[in-house]
């Protein structure tokens, strides 16, 4: 019997799950998601969630911790902390540092995420990041956490996927955004100038308050192709979208102007202001010139048919594209520490996500031995949550939850995941044992 191979990532890696305020926490009722939740615009509404806020942090945290996880990514909610304009809520602030010390005392370094897709109401009701007003609240809310975390974090993603903000809200129309009359790739683009402003802000206040702090944000990156290469007109799409969905956000980091299909916008103060650069990645888009889709430029992305599909086809499971994304960012971005802030995949049943875990980490591993200086991978995500506008049809945890119940369910991946934490490593036998279908592929010999 051949002995086992085992790919081995650097010491200190950091091995954990990344999950979001408003998708885990529950009776999160003051923000713009609950509003949207209750005018109808999503699948379903979010009620208690994880119910984190009513202190199940804990226990998952304790599953977090028994299989071998040394970091957690987890974002703090503005609108509880700062619930009205004039009004900060110190007990919120509390609780978030009893959520920080929890983690440090099961061994978890916590990373903090500041925005993640919710907006306290009395931002939303003003316009929120449409408005450059937005860069000094944010950079006051963004003193106000890390005063009371610091002992705990140093390391703070400002914005999550700011790309998938904009696009969601000004372009695809699922997210909420201020007024239906505010739609469009300009406020798109104004959203996303926004943003970074308040990412320059917000990096100048952590450092100034904690010098030793590294500060970055999530990047959703989405490797592109063209349906035809040999069509012009798909070529032009890819190149659209690629662009636009993108290199907005990165542009401005590497310049100081961020690019876009648009038309530039010199933000020079926001040059070279990260000390990491977070990847999402999830998948790879076809792209394809459709004159049916106006509202997207003419660019139409989907997943070839014959994709392996995750259950409601929401993501193809194409693990090459997470060597890309790293080896774009290594290029971009010379030297600059890599983070994987979220990967995975919805699976109720769990029969894709072991093979998409693996096989995503082996392409991890190969960007490693390129010596693109990747630091860590945060699985997305810990337990089942709320999905946003696809309400609870999508399960990516790997615990699944009863929401009715409260109860969770410990799917196969948990322990896969548990012995690539504890050894730091993926072998062929942990392969042979939980994805058995894709042994041969990832290790030939
Ligand atoms: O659940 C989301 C998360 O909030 C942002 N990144 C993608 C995840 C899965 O869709």
């Amino acid at each position: 019997m051949p002995a086992s191979a085992v790919i081995h990532f650097p010491k200190g890696f950091l091995w954990g799950c990344a999950t979001a305020s408003h998708q885990v926490e529950g009776n999160n009722t003051n923000n713009n998601w609950y509003r949207w939740e209750q005018e109808g615009h999503t699948k379903h509404q979010s009620g208690l969630a994880c119910d984190w806020w009513g202190g199940r942090w804990k226990e998952d945290m304790d599953r977090a911790a028994e299989t071998f996880q040394n970091a957690h990514r987890f974002s703090v909610e503005w609108s509880r902390i700062q619930p009205l304009p004039d009004r900060w809520d110190e007990s919120a602030l509390e609780r978030y540092r009893a959520m920080a010390r929890g983690m440090t005392e099961r061994g978890i370094a916590p990373m903090v995420t500041l925005h993640h897709f919710t907006d306290p109401l009395w931002l939303y009701d003003q316009c929120g990041w449409e408005d450059e007003a937005v860069v000094p609240l944010f950079e006051k809310y963004t003193r106000k956490v890390v005063e009371a975390l610091k002992e705990y974090v140093t390391h703070w993603v400002t914005i999550n996927e700011p790309n998938i903000y904009a696009l969601s809200g000004y372009v695809a129309g699922d997210f909420p955004t201020c007024q239906a009359s505010h739609k469009g790739m300009a406020a798109a683009l104004r959203a996303l100038a926004n943003m970074l402003r308040g990412h320059a802000a917000a990096y100048h206040a952590i450092h100034q308050i904690q010098p030793e702090a590294r500060v970055g944000y999530a990047l959703h990156y989405r490797p592109m192709v063209a349906a035809r290469p040999w069509f012009p007109p798909d070529l032009l799409m890819r190149n659209l979208q690629y662009s636009g969905i993108n290199l907005a956000f990165p542009s401005a980091l590497s310049s100081g102007v961020m690019k876009s299909p648009l038309g530039n916008v010199k933000i020079p103060q926001v040059k070279g202001l990260q000390d990491y650069l977070g990847i999402n990645y999830y998948s790879v888009d076809t792209v394809k010139f459709d004159l049916g889709n106006p509202r997207e430029l003419f660019g139409r992305r989907y997943f070839p048919e014959d994709s392996d599909f995750s259950a409601t086809k929401f993501i193809a499971n194409i693990p090459h594209g997470m060597y890309d994304s790293l080896a774009w960012a290594a290029k971009t971005y010379p030297n600059l520490p890599l983070i994987i802030t979220e990967n995975g995949v919805e699976d109720p049943a769990d029969s894709l996500r072991p093979r998409y875990l693996a096989q995503h980490l082996q392409q991890v591993w190969r960007a490693v031995n390129f010596n693109f200086p990747v630091k860590g991978y945060y699985h997305w995500s810990l337990v089942d949550n709320f999905e946003w506008e696809r309400g609870w049809t999508q399960r990516f945890g790997l615990w699944g939850l009863d929401v009715e119940t409260q109860a969770r369910l410990r799917r196969p991946s948990v322990d896969l995941y548990a012995e690539i934490c504890r050894e730091n490593g993926l072998s062929s036998d942990m392969v042979a044992k939980y994805a058995p279908e894709v042994s041969a592929t990832m290790f030939p010999g």
